[in-house]
């Protein structure tokens, strides 16, 4: 059976072994970091991740999803805060519609574990790709004591997220595009501890959203009663925010309701000391060299998190990798061939979806304008439930093809438009006939209008 080698060992990649090795590829992962499952602490990116329906599918195909969805608090509404206090929730969709606050690590183990019960898997950890030759399938990696080691495989998939060492390697291939950007906003995590008597310290099952234009912050509950928060803010104004003074008077006047909950003494030194983190979005084709190289996960379509999708796009990329595998009998040059051509496009337009959210949330979002789309996208959604399927529903509760999504979201907002414009005149008619009422009732409008019906009425009536 033929060989693959998978770098990176994060969430995608130890996705992908699995997946693989469920086929009966020899599989060797080569992940940078130690084993987390050895650390006390992971450090940096996000503690919990938002998870929907095409996350839960792949983890479904590799027995895993009964495991982290019981492992995992569901969020059956958006909670939105205003700047006085106010919250108001607002659902989803039907019941059975929620997105799952699940904890990063604990996931990646899971992964790890699942992956390493098949016996044709080995891990290898604290390799780091430093060179690859693709046309020979000869990758280099360099330990962490500095030594460099060489391995072979007929597949090389770089699932090493958004700063890829194998993207690095493809792009000096020609005909490689390639376009980066990083926002002006950076990130930081803040832990929000539980209530006296061991309770949440907001509602649960919430994805709670504080609004404030250029200031967004959400908070996913975890299982231990904790909520991880998330600010997302211009660097300009982190970096104004130095001193504990500027950020208690900068959280006072933008998220009030949330200190104290977080505490005070806890926001203020945790915000004027840690550093913000950056967000990238990278867009890139194709995803693979030939017969020998694919890349998927944050490697092929690193996102900005504003939709809550990165993560489950790149597990979705599992799926309709092994889709495409089964049909063409695992061979590997039509598959990747066919990858690119089908997963390129989708992996972009969710890159866009999560980039026009970004600026969406910041130009409308100012709660009130949030609070009425979510409403009018619920209200139609109920009123035309096989029609009408709001754009976050149909990317967040279905495995409707992302490009498909934005298309879907075309035509409504064409429809809106033209109800709109063909309601101008009848809107005029009415503020005529509002204006004129008294005229319209008069004896000499009404005799007019009594011969014009007279006139054209067919004489058969
Ligand atoms: P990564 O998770 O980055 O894993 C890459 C792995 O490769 C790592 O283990 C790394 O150590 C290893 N590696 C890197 N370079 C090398 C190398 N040279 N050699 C060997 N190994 C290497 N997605 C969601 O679906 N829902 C959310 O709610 C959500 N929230 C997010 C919030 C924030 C603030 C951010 C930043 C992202 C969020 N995402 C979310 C996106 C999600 O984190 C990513 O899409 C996901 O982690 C991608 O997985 P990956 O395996 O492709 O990459
Ligand atoms: C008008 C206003 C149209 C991530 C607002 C669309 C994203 C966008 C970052 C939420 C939920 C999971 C998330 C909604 C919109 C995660 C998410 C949404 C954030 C920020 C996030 C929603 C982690 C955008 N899903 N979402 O509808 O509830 O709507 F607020 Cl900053």
């Amino acid at each position: 059976m033929k060989s693959v080698i998978i770098v990176g060992g994060g969430l995608v990649g130890a996705l992908q072994a699995c997946f693989m090795a469920k086929r009966g590829f020899r599989v060797d992962v080569y992940e940078m970091r130690q084993d987390i499952r050895d650390m006390e602490v992971v450090r940096g990116r996000s503690i919990n991740l938002a998870l929907s329906t095409r996350g839960r599918e792949a983890l479904r195909r590799v027995g895993l999803e009964d495991i982290v969805i019981s492992t995992g608090i569901p969020m059956y509404a958006r909670m939105i805060h205003d700047l006085d206090g106010t919250r108001r929730p607002i659902p989803y969709g039907k019941a059975d519609q929620f997105i799952m606050s699940v904890d990063r690590r604990h996931l990646n183990e899971l992964l790890l574990t699942q992956a390493e019960k098949l016996p044709n898997v080995e891990m290898h950890f604290e390799h780091k790709i430093v060179a690859c030759d693709f046309n020979a399938g000869r990758i280099t990696f360099s330990k962490s004591d500095g030594s460099h080691v060489t391995a072979h495989a007929d597949l090389v998939v770089g699932c090493d997220g958004a700063f890829s060492g194998v993207r690095q390697q493809m792009m000096k291939k020609t005909l490689f595009d390639y376009e980066q950007v990083f926002i002006p906003h950076g990130y930081m995590e803040l832990c929000m501890e539980p209530a006296p008597g061991d309770k949440f310290a907001m509602e649960v099952n919430y994805l709670h959203i504080w609004a404030r234009d250029e200031f967004m912050m959400i908070a996913l509950p975890n299982q231990d009663k904790t909520y991880t928060c998330t600010l997302f803010m211009p660097f300009d104004i982190f970096k104004t925010l130095d001193t504990p003074e500027a950020v208690l008077a900068f959280f006072r006047d933008k998220f009030p309701d949330s200190l104290p909950l977080l505490g005070e003494k806890y926001v203020t030194e945790t915000v004027s000391t840690s550093k913000a983190l950056p967000l990238i979005s990278v867009k890139c084709s194709p995803y693979h060299v030939k017969d020998r190289a694919v890349i998927m996960g944050d490697a092929a379509h690193a996102m900005v998190p504003f939709y809550g999708q990165g993560m489950n796009c790149g597990f979705e990329d599992c799926v309709v990798f092994d889709d495409i595998l089964s049909k063409h009998n695992n061979d590997i040059a039509a598959t990747l061939k066919e990858f690119t051509e089908v997963r390129s496009v989708d992996a972009k337009a969710m890159c866009d979806l999560a980039f026009y959210n970004y600026i969406e949330m910041r130009q409308s979002v100012n709660s009130r304008l949030f609070l009425l789309r979510k409403k009018l996208d619920n209200f139609l959604y109920w009123l035309f439930p096989n029609m009408w399927m709001p754009l976050y529903t149909s990317v967040s509760f279905s495995r409707t093809r992302y490009h498909q999504c934005i298309a879907n979201k075309e035509w409504q907002d064409r429809l809106i438009r033209r109800a709109l414009y063909m309601s101008v005149p009848a809107m005029a008619a009415l503020g005529y006939c509002v204006a004129t009422r008294t005229r319209l009732l008069d004896a000499p409008v009404s005799e007019t209008i009594q011969q014009l019906v007279e006139r054209l009425r067919p004489t058969w009536i």
